[in-house]
Parts: C-alpha cells; structure tokens; sequence
C-alpha cells in the first residue's frame, strides 16, 4: 500500500530548487510520486511506508540543501 504525506518546504527560491528536491525524493526506494509547489512551498510525497520512511524523506530534502518538515 501506499501513502500520501504532505511536506513544508523552506529555502526554495526559483524554479531549480523545485526540480533539485523533486529529483532527490523521486530516487529514493519507495517513493512512487513527488511533486513539489514553489509558490506555497509545499511537497507531496507518494510512498511506500513499509520502504521509504519519513526520515528517508527528510533526510534527502536536506541533503539536497532545504529544510523539510512534516505537515501536521
Ligand atoms: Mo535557483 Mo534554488 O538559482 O537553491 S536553484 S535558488
């Protein structure tokens, strides 16, 4: 089964930095659908909870150079 998580994105600034984290959380193992919104910096993340967690998520946001947090 897969989920769908809903993500604040901080630090993005043009159009580039939406294909960067779009590109970071599409490759990870589990993560069938990523789509990131620049204009009310937000991404959506559809993903296989029993491959990719959360922290997986997160982590490659950061490591891409931008702050994720969960939408609660
Ligand atoms: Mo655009 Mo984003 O020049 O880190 S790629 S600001």
């Amino acid at each position: 089964d897969t989920e769908q998580k809903s993500f604040k994105i901080e630090g993005m600034t043009c159009a580039s930095c939406v294909q960067t984290i779009e590109k970071a959380t599409g490759k990870l193992d589990g993560v069938l659908d990523t789509h990131v919104n620049l204009a009310t910096e937000k991404m959506n993340i559809e993903y296989d909870p029993s491959v990719a967690s959360v922290s997986d998520i997160l982590d490659a946001v950061s490591n891409a150079g931008y702050e994720a947090h969960e939408d609660i």
